[in-house]
């Protein structure tokens, strides 16, 4: 018998790792975890197993499809868009190769259960693309279906992402004798820049925000690579993992379409300086725009319009912009490096 899983793919990642915790708090036993870097060693004891492991690596699929009945699979793997700049063609590779093997993979784990499977998709706020900052500032909050004209690869690659769940999910191999669409119940999510008080993005261009905190809290200088004027959507890592666990259980027949914003406050740079230095005085931030990030970050909106995630499944963050610092960010990371002498 195939032992049942809950797949989690990029599981060493922020998300992955918040992710474990909540899944593991909520009793959830059969996480399989799969990174190819190592999940840290306490969330490896709240999984069954922890592989490490790339997605594209085919016969690791193989072997996934073999061993396991995966019901669930959240599929968090993915190059962020700094570094996806760098070597756009592994971005690609691994945020829209790797993405079709999982895709394929859970059709085949459809058949296998005779169910659909349930394949949770973080997109991002890097699938829009503003043209210049005056449209992003009279535009404000897009919704899902404005402005997706990307500019990075990473960008590119999610909003891709979600056509192919869409395809697998709606209209797979259609012109088949046997075809029978619906195997896979894809459900995307948008995600707009995420802070976590416990772990550090790599190679986002959002990471802005939480490295200025986080340096903040060591006493580290900070030089902040975008102009104080900045503003971007951003999120609280517990809301984020609350919005993929709620939108995973809402009912099917609530939903009426497959990708959502979710958004919760919108903070220039400016404003996360000023919660940053009210928190730590000594900090030392200065802002040093790196024009080619800025740029990116210019192309961004400046909100999303998180309303049919409110209406459909009920969407409605916990932290807002204050009470993220003052209950979950500044306490917890004033806590992560507080030194053994206090
Ligand atoms: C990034 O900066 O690449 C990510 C994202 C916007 O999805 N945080």
């Amino acid at each position: 018998m195939r032992k049942e899983v809950v797949l989690i793919t990029g599981a060493a990642g922020e998300m992955g790792q918040a992710l474990i915790e909540r899944l593991s708090e909520e009793g959830v036993k059969n996480i399989l975890a799969l990174d190819v870097k190592p999940v840290p060693e306490a969330l490896r004891a709240r999984c069954q197993l922890a592989m490490l492991g790339d997605i594209l690596d085919g016969k690791l699929m193989d072997r996934l499809v073999a061993e396991f009945a995966i019901p669930r699979i959240f599929h968090l793997a993915a190059l962020l868009s700094t570094r996806a700049e760098f070597t756009p063609e592994a971005a690609h590779q691994v945020n829209v190769e790797g993405t079709l093997k999982l895709l394929k993979m859970a059709v085949e784990q459809s058949s296998w259960l005779g169910r659909p499977v349930t394949f949770m998709f973080p997109s991002s706020v890097a699938v829009y693309g503003m043209p210049d900052l005056e449209t992003k500032a009279r535009v404000g909050a897009v919704r899902e279906h404005q402005w997706t004209m990307p500019t990075t690869m990473y960008g590119c690659n999610k909003l891709y992402g979600e056509q192919l769940g869409r395809y697998y999910a709606r209209h797979y191999r259609q012109l088949a004798a046997n075809a029978r669409p619906g195997g896979i119940d894809f459900r995307a999510i948008r995600f707009p820049g995420l802070i976590s008080a416990f772990t550090l993005p790599t190679g986002g261009t959002t990471d802005y925000a939480p490295e200025m905190i986080h340096a903040a809290a060591q006493g580290a200088p900070y030089a902040c690579f975008v102009r104080e004027d900045t503003r971007l959507p951003f999120m609280a890592m517990p809301d984020a993992i609350k919005s993929l666990v709620e939108l995973e259980r809402a009912p099917a027949e609530s939903l009426t379409q497959l990708t959502y914003n979710v958004t919760s406050f919108n903070p220039s740079a400016e404003a996360l300086f000023t919660r940053t230095k009210a928190a730590f005085p000594n900090a030392a931030i200065t802002f040093e725009p790196d024009l080619k990030r800025q740029k990116i970050v210019d192309s961004w909106p400046e909100n999303q319009d998180d309303s049919r995630a409110r209406a459909d499944w009920g969407w409605s963050p916990d932290y807002d912009e204050a009470r993220a610092f003052s209950d979950y960010l500044i306490p917890n990371i004033r806590e992560r490096y507080r030194s053994p002498a206090g």
